[in-house]
């Protein structure tokens, strides 16, 4: 088979691209290793599973009639509505008969003398003009590396692979590893099935109340109304893809009793809005402490436990650093009879059994256990792939110390390959549908550009690409965020090169970055035109 494009995964982004392919006259083939739309909300089914973008605005804006359209139930949907949502516009844009399911990409590769490339698959290999990569930030699971894990005798689940009919909990003792974003969603509901839940804390995490509640309809109503404005004042104004109140003032020149009335009344309100209360939080560590004590003050008051309240208060990195968490009930249900607590800190996992987990205090016994343990970020979907580039030269090696990537679109020695919501773009620092349509409208006008002046292969220029990492490194050390140990930083996979992964200088101001190097003829990137044909 030979196309113009393959896409690589049926996610939001993979969909999206689809479909502006289409328009735009190509052939496209998307491959997907699920067998539905839907990617990341495909798999990760575990119970509690919701966004934390809020809903009216965690959702495609390319087509009004979808917008206008579809109705959310909940402030913040939750995985099954999200699910819906990604077959209704794969129904509404005709989009499955360009997708193969069930089919994993293994290797990709680029053919100097045809400049084209050879996708490989378990169904055949396929030839391209261009690949488009939307595999996913967070899609390439990761299961602990703690020994005897294999041995456990009961079902073992990860957060990420969950079976599509559900688990059911009832009368089971069960075991969550991990306290990430994942498990705090995950822990209030098991918790009210199970016999006994057994939470595995390594790191405590912040989290947030998301006051999650039915959709208002006035809500409802002022985002169909008005959102051609709306979107637009979130592509010019906001730095994450999302309309937050950001603040104009500094924690550290605010007075602290009027500080704490400003967390104060965002807490109440619920939601990640709480972390624009000030504009200095993620850059003055003095800053960010009186956010943080303020988050731990609220959970001391509501555990019940003083020692359990302390194990589960994180100290040791800024708050935000590691991606915030909001939740329903996290806190509240350690007050539960049949909810403990083991801290990985004091007593750590020895190994896993087959009858439970044992720490260094004793054996957990245990019917299941859930790994809620999270994934090669943002770079492991893609080098769980054999791309090479001009002369083999393979990603890994390219990326052995870290990716390199020009504006995380393109990386030099791989022509005609574009990264979606790839290392050095805002990502997971965005509301990734919001970042994932401005990326695939920018790859769509330059593939029109690239056909329209008759170029066979674009790729970025190695000093461009070196100047843009250099510049992504030096927005991210100018925040705190290089401070915590986190996926964001590489830092939860053992020898991941600890590399701050997206861009952190705003998806507002990305997005200008990205249209005046268009403009300017697409600065930065080396185009190679095809041989003129011969009458
Ligand atoms: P995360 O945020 O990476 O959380 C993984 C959790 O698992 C975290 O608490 C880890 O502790 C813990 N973990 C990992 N390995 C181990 C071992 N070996 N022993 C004990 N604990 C372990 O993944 P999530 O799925 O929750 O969330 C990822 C993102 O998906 C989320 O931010 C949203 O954007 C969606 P650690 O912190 O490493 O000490």
């Amino acid at each position: 088979m030979s196309v113009d494009v393959v896409i690589v995964g049926a996610g939001f982004a993979g969909m999206y691209a689809l479909h502006r392919m289409r328009q735009a006259g190509l052939s496209v083939r998307v491959f997907e290793a699920g067998d539905d739309v839907g990617g990341t909300w495909y798999w990760n089914r575990y119970p509690g599973a919701r966004c934390d973008v809020e809903s009216m605005q965690y959702s495609y804006s390319f087509d009004d009639g979808l917008q206008q359209d579809w109705s959310w139930t909940e402030h913040y949907a939750a995985q099954p509505e999200i699910l819906r949502y990604a077959g209704h516009v794969a129904d509404r844009f005709d989009l499955r008969r360009d997708i193969t399911f069930g089919t994993r990409v293994t290797a990709a590769h680029f053919d100097d003398a045809t400049r084209r490339w050879t996708v490989r698959t378990a169904a055949g290999d396929v030839e391209t003009r261009f690949c488009i990569m939307a595999s996913g930030a967070l899609s390439a699971a990761r299961l602990p590396n703690i020994p005897g894990i294999e041995s456990f005798a009961g079902p073992a689940y990860h957060t990420a692979d969950w079976p599509r009919d559900g688990v059911d909990f009832s009368g089971k003792r069960v075991g969550v590893i991990g306290t990430g974003s994942s498990a705090i969603q995950l822990i209030p509901v098991v918790a009210e099935q199970a016999a006994s839940l057994t939470v595995f804390q390594r790191t405590p995490n912040y989290s947030l109340p998301a006051r999650n509640a039915p959709m208002k309809p006035e809500h409802e109503t002022h985002w169909k109304q008005n959102y051609p404005a709306l979107r637009q004042r979130v592509r010019e104004e906001m730095r994450s893809g999302t309309l937050y109140e950001y603040s104009p003032r500094t924690a550290r020149e605010t007075e602290a009793a009027h500080r704490d009335e400003e967390y104060e009344a965002r807490w109440n309100r619920g939601g990640i809005n709480f972390m624009h209360s000030f504009n200095d939080l993620m850059v003055d560590a003095d800053a960010n402490h009186t956010a943080a004590e303020f988050v731990r003050a609220k959970i001391k008051a509501t555990v019940r436990d003083p020692k359990v309240a302390a194990a589960l208060c994180p100290t040791d990195y800024p708050i935000g650093t590691k991606r915030i968490c909001l939740d329903s009930n996290y806190f509240e249900t350690f007050n539960r009879d049949n909810v403990t607590l083991v801290d990985l800190r004091a007593t750590p996992i020895e190994a896993v059994t087959p009858t439970g987990v044992r720490t260094s205090e004793g054996e957990h016994p245990l019917d299941a256990l859930v790994l809620a343990t999270g994934f090669d970020a943002v770079t492991g979907a893609l080098l769980a792939i054999d791309i090479r580039g001009r002369d083999g030269i393979s990603l890994r090696d390219r990326w052995g110390e870290g990716p390199r990537s020009y504006l995380g679109l393109m990386v030099s020695g791989f022509p005609n390959l574009f990264t979606i919501t790839g290392p050095g773009s805002p990502s997971v620092l965005s509301n990734v549908i919001h970042a994932i349509e401005q990326h695939v409208d920018w790859i769509s006008d330059c593939i029109a550009h690239l056909d329209a002046e008759n170029v066979a292969t674009m790729e970025a220029d190695r000093d461009a690409e070196d100047r843009w990492v250099d510049h992504v490194r030096e927005v991210a050390n100018g925040t705190l965020y290089p401070a915590a140990a986190s996926w964001y930083m590489g830092a939860n996979i053992p020898g991941k090169p600890r590399v701050f992964l997206p861009y952190i200088g705003g998806m507002n101001a990305y997005r200008k970055i990205c249209e005046g190097i268009a403009a300017r003829g697409y600065e930065g990137f080396v185009l190679t035109t095809k041989e003129p044909h011969h009458a």
